[in-house]
């Protein structure tokens, strides 16, 4: 049985152009080994799973700093660089295109994995509700400082040369990680950020920090190879903003006047409920010039209806992609899905990662 919808449609992409329309969402697998390189089995997780229109990794640490839970890998060390090249050439052996994602945790980490033990840092000292994963265990979040000023200018290179090492790796893109509660969305959303210098108060000065990384990372690697990834509602990490419609129309049309290729838009709570708080998504969409990648709790039936609405250009899917490799080709021929093993999400090796099987070849016989 094969199903005829604009999902199997190419999608031009800026330079690159996607044989069809389904993401491979970021996904956080805590896998790393040491020095934070990349485990050799994301080699085999990624290729496998090239046949999706993008591949966007999982988040990964622009600096020591900025990470937040064990295991995640980085992408500020030589190591770190030749341990994605290996992943990039064989996505792209297989045919696949991949961005990787540019991540700074902000307030949501542990003293222990921050150099000399010390606190994370924040828009401002307020230590979030919530636990982060590290020593084997779940522990609360440390309680962070605020950064100086004189400090934002050095958290900026550090997306800017992460992003010149994704492209020394071999990247096709990079996605800045604007959402979830983390660093950039603690400075865009007034739960977190209580400042009250140039990054603080206003809209414009909250939305400060996201856009300049926005507009360093495009100076760095080209805006046609630069994508977003915000979540105006969600809870994730006890985030919170009084008026995220406001923030994020400002956010997107300056996203949009730096003709950055994607706008990623987590719809509701991550990972959770898509009605979780009222949004006008489409107003997003109609602001932002580039693609509209739309994110969280999509499947083939809600991905059609969006496309052919026209209300979004490509459709990610996170657990669906985790559990099923040639996810395309299930859509394309109405078979059946695997089901995403939870336990195996976080942490491990092989089982759960690499191991989900695809279709059998001699099965497209029809
Ligand atoms: C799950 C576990 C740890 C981190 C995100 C990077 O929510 C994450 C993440 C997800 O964006």
């Amino acid at each position: 049985m094969s199903t005829s919808s604009k999902l199997f449609e190419p999608f031009k992409l800026g330079p690159i152009t996607l044989p069809n329309r389904a993401v491979m969402a970021p996904l956080t697998r805590n896998r790393a080994l040491t020095g934070l390189v990349p485990n050799p089995l994301a080699i085999e997780y990624y290729g496998q799973r090239a046949s999706a229109g993008l591949l966007v990794t999982e988040a990964t640490q622009v600096s020591q700093q900025g990470q937040g839970y064990q295991d995640t890998p980085g992408i500020y060390s030589k190591e770190q660089i030749a341990g994605w090249r290996k992943v990039t050439e064989r996505v792209h052996a297989r045919g696949g295109r991949i961005f990787l994602q540019l991540w700074h945790v902000g307030r949501i980490s542990h003293t222990s994995l921050q150099a000399n033990g010390s606190a994370p840092v924040a828009p401002s000292a307020i230590r979030a509700n919530g636990k982060t994963f590290v020593g084997g265990t779940f522990a609360d979040v440390s309680e962070p400082r605020a950064l100086e000023l004189s400090e934002i200018p050095g958290i900026i290179d550090s997306f800017k040369q992460g992003a010149a090492n994704a492209i020394a790796a071999g990247f096709d893109g990079v996605e800045i990680h604007g959402a979830n509660g983390y660093l950039l969305d603690q400075f865009a959303k007034d739960g977190a950020n209580k400042r009250t210098d140039s990054y603080g108060g206003s809209i414009e000065n909250r939305a400060k920090l996201m856009l300049e990384v926005a507009k360093a990372v495009t100076s760095e690697v080209g805006s046609e190879r630069t994508g977003i990834r915000i979540s105006p509602v969600t809870p994730s990490n006890d985030i919170s903003d009084s008026n995220p419609q406001a923030l994020f129309d400002y956010i997107v049309d300056h996203l949009s006047a730096l003709k950055l290729v994607y706008l990623h838009v987590v719809e509701g709570a991550t990972g959770g409920p898509r009605d979780i708080a009222p949004f006008d998504y489409r107003s997003l969409r109609n602001r932002f010039k580039g693609a509209y990648i739309a994110n969280n709790g999509y499947d083939f039936e809600l991905a059609n209806k969006v496309l052919s609405a026209n209300q979004a250009d490509l459709i990610a899917f996170g657990k669906l992609f985790i559990a099923n490799p040639d996810l395309v080709e299930r859509f394309k021929r109405g078979t059946p899905l695997n089901t995403p093993d939870k336990a195996t999400f976080y942490g491990g090796g092989a089982k759960g990662y690499t191991d989900y099987p695809a279709l059998e070849s001699a099965d497209a016989a029809e």
